[in-house]
């Protein structure tokens, strides 16, 4: 057991377990009460059909048992990769409950990412869904981690008796997300039984989740926004059901809603454009659903208010990070905070702060960096103490790298971004990492990726290259040829013989940006240029 994360000082852990935030509890315990009490109400449904409390917590159990039997132990760490089913469920409750640690992989991800997962970490299995790409990727990573092995796998073998202790809890780690990240390789964030915990009761709290809650898990699940912020988790605390989507399309998801009565469901703002598009072309009105969260990234004011005309349902806007923090609007809020802002921080425990660029506090209204500290806010990442010191400050805030202001009335409003990210449509891109896997390409002697704004995802990225004699597609090629998750492959690639320079020698992308914006291609849909140069 060789994990490394930085802890909460002693004398604010001793105060958030006295104060009852933090209990001490395994995640997995989450499903025993509701075992007990309400065995046979749907927790899960999925292509499958749907499975009750008893057996959700059951099974859970039989598996953790199956990964022991694979030499799966507490304090172990496994990358999970799978589809939107059941099994993830049911895989994730067998590791909380073993004392295992999951690396919370999104499904688009690649051997790229993956193998750096397993090496980082020193996994000790990559267990992953049925799916073609998913199993090339195993194949792929069987140098990086002992053991690969398909979800199925373990959910399918039910020759164990249940494991029926749970050893880990409190303050020992229940998972790993991933951050969305700003640097060259990316980082894993560690959270503990008791801080996840926590976040996901309160979030079952603000979001009013209770038995009757029917929430279809529309995003891949294992992003903090849907598995958390109530999402999967917080909606199984307060014993209701979670629906899988497999895929987010209206196809897939208005059907879905209908047919199981869905009553909560949450989108990032470029699926909620095509849902309010989709809904309007088929006169399409969910009957049962009442709150449609939207977050990942921001949802200007004027899509905000269709939501709520177009579908008839209440919005509420969510502001999260996977480092913690999690902000949403109240249902009782007035209509235009729901409309406007970004929502409040989901416990009375969380700490902002607005500063300037030297870390001075800033006057409330007044636009600056977004700090943010409290009893589910990690106070460093997993393994990058070099990292840490910049990322957070001596006294613990995590930099979130977004601007914001608070409003009169205490709410957030996120008003841009400091760090060097691509948010596309709720897919986050370190720029870092795009130009580091760039540069080794021998043509390119220079590349900066930039954000483009885009009106269907609200960013697309853009590499400008100094590369002499290469094509876009080429450029593409190189990324693609290194396994990295297509949603990293620049949407736009531009050549220049030389990038504009800051006073102090940095790349000056603000110029490359307003550059971009007096060029032609904001003639044509950021998605349309792409498409031209891809046959050029
Ligand atoms: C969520 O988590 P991550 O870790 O993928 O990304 C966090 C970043 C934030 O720092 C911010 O830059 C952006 O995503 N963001 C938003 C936003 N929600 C997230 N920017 C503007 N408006 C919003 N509503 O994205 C996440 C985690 C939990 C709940 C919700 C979202």
């Amino acid at each position: 057991m060789n994990v490394t994360f930085t802890p909460w000082p002693d004398e604010i852990a001793h105060r958030y377990r006295q104060e009852g935030l933090w209990t001490g509890e395994n995640i997995a315990e989450v499903l025993e009460r509701h075992a007990v009490e309400r065995p046979e109400h749907p927790a899960v449904i999925d292509h499958n059909g749907g499975i009750g409390y008893a057996e959700l917590t059951h099974s859970a159990k039989v598996a953790a048992s199956s990964l022991h039997a694979h030499g799966i132990r507490r304090g172990d760490i496994v990358v999970v990769q799978s589809a939107n089913d059941r099994s993830y469920v049911i895989v994730l409750f067998a590791l909380f409950r073993l004392g295992a640690i999951p690396v919370c992989a999104l499904p688009a991800q690649r051997e790229a990412e993956i193998g750096y997962f397993c090496r980082h970490t020193g996994a000790a299995a990559y267990l992953h869904s049925d799916e073609a790409v998913h199993t090339r990727i195993a194949q792929a990573v069987t140098t990086d981690v002992g053991l690969t092995l398909p979800l199925s796998r373990i959910t399918g073998d039910s020759d164990h008796s249940p494991y029926d202790e749970t050893g880990a809890g409190g303050a020992e780690l229940a998972l790993l997300q991933l951050s969305g990240g700003s640097t060259g390789v990316p980082k894993l964030i560690p959270r503990t039984h008791d801080d996840y915990l926590y976040s996901v009761r309160i979030a079952a709290r603000v979001c009013r989740v209770d038995t009757d809650t029917r929430y279809l898990c529309a995003l891949p699940v294992a992003h903090n926004f849907p598995l958390s912020s109530p999402g999967v988790l917080g909606v199984l605390y307060g014993g209701g059901t979670v629906v899988m989507a497999p895929d987010p399309s209206p196809d897939t998801c208005f059907r879905l809603i209908d047919t199981h009565r869905v009553t909560m469901t949450a989108l990032v703002p470029a699926l909620a454009k095509v849902w309010l598009s989709a809904a309007k072309h088929r006169a399409w009105k969910p009957a049962s659903l009442q709150v449609l969260q939207v977050g990942g990234a921001r949802i200007d004011s004027a899509d905000a208010k269709k939501v709520e005309d177009v579908l008839g349902v209440r919005l509420q806007q969510v502001f999260g990070m996977a480092e913690g923090l999690v902000c949403y609007t109240r249902h009782d809020d007035p209509d235009d905070i729901v409309h406007t802002t970004q929502g409040l921080p989901a416990s009375a425990w969380d700490e902002i702060r607005i500063v300037d660029d030297n870390d001075v506090d800033l006057p409330s209204g007044v636009d600056g960096h977004l700090l943010a500290r409290g009893p589910y806010t990690i106070r460093g990442y997993y393994r990058a103490d070099e990292h840490n010191t910049v990322a957070f400050t001596t006294d613990g805030y995590y930099r979130t790298g977004d601007m914001a202001r608070i409003t009169p009335s205490g709410h957030i409003v996120i008003t841009g971004r400091a760090k060097d990210q691509i948010n596309r449509g709720g897919e986050k891109i370190a720029a870092a990492e795009v130009e580091e896997r760039l540069r080794t390409h021998p043509a390119v002697s220079d590349v900066a990726v930039i954000a483009v704004p885009d009106p269907e995802l609200g960013e697309r990225s853009c590499a400008v290259c100094v590369a002499d004699g290469l094509s876009a597609k080429e450029v593409r090629a190189h990324l693609r040829k290194q396994g990295v998750a297509a949603y990293k492959i620049p949407d736009l690639v531009r050549f220049t013989d030389r990038l504009p320079q800051t006073a102090v020698g940095k790349v000056d992308k603000m110029r490359l940006r307003s550059e971009f914006l007096q060029s032609d291609t904001t003639r044509l849909a950021v998605r349309e240029a792409a498409i031209q140069e891809d046959h050029r």
